[in-house]
C-alpha cells in the first residue's frame, strides 16, 4: 500500500500493468466494483467509466460491463445507480432491503437494484467502445444489442424526469448526480423538513456533512414509499434539481446515439432533436453569464456555487463557441485550475464551501478530469486537452489509483485501488501511445 502512495515516476508500461491488476482484482463475475471494501457492488457511472477505459483494449470486457449494468434496467427504462452483488448484499447501506426493488413491478426479476439513477453516460461509452474497437463486427453486434436499452433509458429521462418542463432531466436525489456531497445540494437539502422517519447513515470520516446523512436516506425512503412514482416526483418530491453535469452527459449520450442509430438500423433524427432541446434548456435555464449553474426547481433558484459540474455542457459539440470560451476562461482561471498544483478541484477554491479533503467539495477526481478533457477534445482545444491529460497522469503517478486527490499537494484521499481511476488511466495511456 505504502509503495503506491510513494510512487513517483513509474514508467507507462508498469503503470498500465498496475491499472489492469486493480481492475482484475475489483472484478466480480462480469462487473467491476468501484472498490471492494467501501463499494462492493456495481455502481452505474463507475462501471461505465470502467467500460470507457477498457474500450480501446478489450471490446468484450467493456461490453460485458455495460450488459451487466443494463441487466438491472427497470421496465420504465431507468438504469439504477447500484446493481447489487447478491453475495455481498449486507455490506453496504442502504442495501437491497432498503430500496425494495424486489417488490416493485418495474424492477428486473432476480437482480436487486437501487431505485435511483446516475448520470446517463452509457451511450457515450458504447459509442466509444465501437469507435475504438479492434474487432468492428463484435462491436457492431454489441451496439445492436444495447441500442434499444439505451433508447429506453433516454425516453425515461425525457418522459419522467423533465420536471421543469424545459427539456432538462432533473435529479431527485444528490446520489443521482454522482457528486453526492457537492455544496450545490446544501441549500436544497437544508430546505427539507424531514420527519421522524429519518434514518442515520453510518458515519464515514471525511464524507458527508453530519446533518445531511439523514436527509439522504429520508429522501430515498420518501421516493421508495411513493412506489418510485413519476407523478409523485412531479408534484410532491421535495428535491428536484436540474444539474448541468447530468444534463451535459445526457446531451453527449444523445450525440452518441445519433452515431449509433444507423448501426442499429434506426433513425438518428429523434436523438438529434433531443440533443437540441437539451442544449436549448441548458442555455435558457442554467446559463448565468460565466458558467452553467444548477437550478433548484423547488426553490426556483440557481445555485450560487460554481463546481466542476458547471462545466458539464462542454461535452456538447454543438455548444456555441462564445459559451465554450466563457467556460474555458473560468476553468483555467485561479478559481479552478490556475491556483491548484493538482487540478481540477471539484469546487471553486474561493467558495466558502470549498474543502480540500471532503468528497466533491474540493478534491480532484480522475473521472471529472476525464470528462473535462473530453469536453476540451470535442471543441478542438488541444492545449487544454493535453494539459488535463498530463495533470491527471501526474496525480496517479504520484499517489496511485486513489478515489480522489488533494488539489494542492496531490496526496490521495478515500479508497485505494479505485476502479475508475485505474480504467481511465488506461484510456489516457492509450492516447499517449497513439500520440
Ligand atoms: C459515491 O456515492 C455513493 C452513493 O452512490 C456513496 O457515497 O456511498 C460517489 O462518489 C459516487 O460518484 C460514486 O458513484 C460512488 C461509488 O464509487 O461513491
Amino acid at each position: 500500500m505504502e509503495a503506491r502512495e510513494a510512487r513517483s515516476a513509474v514508467d507507462d508500461t508498469a503503470l498500465g500493468r498496475e491499472a489492469w491488476s486493480v481492475l482484475d482484482a475489483n472484478r466480480t463475475g462480469s462487473a467491476t466494483v468501484p472498490a471492494p471494501g467501501l463499494y462492493p457492488h456495481q455502481w452505474n457511472w463507475d462501471s461505465t467509466f470502467v467500460a470507457l477505459g477498457l474500450a480501446r483494449s478489450n471490446t468484450r470486457r467493456a461490453g460485458a460491463e455495460m450488459l451487466s449494468l443494463l441487466s438491472g434496467q427497470w421496465s420504465t427504462g431507468m438504469v439504477p445507480h447500484i446493481v447489487f452483488h447478491p453475495v455481498r448484499a449486507g455490506t453496504y447501506f442502504p442495501g437491497p432491503s432498503v430500496w425494495g426493488s424486489r417488490d416493485h413491478p418495474a424492477a428486473p426479476n432476480g437482480v436487486p437494484t437501487s431505485g435511483l439513477t446516475q448520470p446517463p453516460l452509457q451511450a457515450l461509452a458504447v459509442w466509444w467502445t465501437w469507435r475504438h474497437a479492434v474487432d468492428r463486427d463484435e462491436a457492431a453486434a454489441l451496439v445492436r444489442r444495447l441500442y434499444p436499452m439505451l433508447v429506453a433509458q433516454n425516453d425515461y429521462l425525457a418522459a419522467t424526469r423533465d420536471l421543469g418542463g424545459g427539456g432538462l432531466a432533473a435529479i431527485v436525489h444528490p446520489w443521482e448526480s454522482g457528486m453526492d456531497d457537492s455544496p450545490v445540494w446544501d441549500a436544497p437539502l437544508e430546505a427539507l423538513t424531514p420527519d421522524d422517519r429519518m434514518c442515520p447513515l453510518e458515519a464515514r470520516p471525511g464524507r458527508h456533512l453530519d446533518g445531511h446523512h439523514d436527509r439522504y436516506v429520508w429522501l430515498a425512503l420518501r421516493y421508495r414509499d411513493s412506489g418510485y412514482d413519476g407523478t409523485y416526483l412531479r408534484e410532491d418530491h421535495p428535491f428536484a434539481v436540474e444539474d448541468p453535469m447530468f444534463n451535459g452527459i445526457w446531451l453527449a449520450s444523445c450525440h452518441a446515439l445519433t452515431e449509433l442509430a444507423p448501426l442499429a438500423g434506426a433513425d438518428p433524427g429523434p436523438h438529434r432533436e433531443r440533443a437540441e432541446r437539451i442544449r436549448a434548456g441548458l442555455l435558457e435555464r442554467l446559463w448565468t453569464g460565466d458558467a452553467f449553474h444548477a437550478r433548484d426547481l423547488r426553490a426556483g433558484r440557481l445555485s450560487p456555487v460554481c463546481t466542476i459540474g458547471c462545466f458539464g455542457p462542454l461535452l456538447d459539440p454543438g455548444l456555441p463557441s462564445e459559451r465554450v470560451a466563457d467556460l474555458v476562461s473560468v476553468l483555467e482561471s485561479p478559481r479552478f485550475m490556475g491556483t491548484t498544483g493538482y487540478p481540477v478541484p471539484s469546487c471553486e477554491i474561493r467558495a466558502p464551501q470549498f474543502d480540500r479533503s471532503r468528497y466533491w467539495r474540493g478534491p480532484s477526481w480522475v473521472n471529472a478530469n476525464w470528462l473535462l478533457r473530453r469536453g476540451a477534445a470535442v471543441h478542438g482545444l488541444t492545449g487544454l486537452e493535453r494539459l488535463l491529460g498530463a495533470v491527471t497522469m501526474r496525480l496517479v503517478r504520484q499517489s496511485g489509483f486513489r478515489e480522489c486527490f488533494d488539489p494542492f499537494d496531490g496526496s490521495g484521499r478515500g479508497s485505494r485501488d479505485f476502479s475508475w481511476s485505474a480504467a481511465l488511466t488506461l484510456d489516457l495511456l492509450a492516447d499517449t501511445v497513439e500520440g
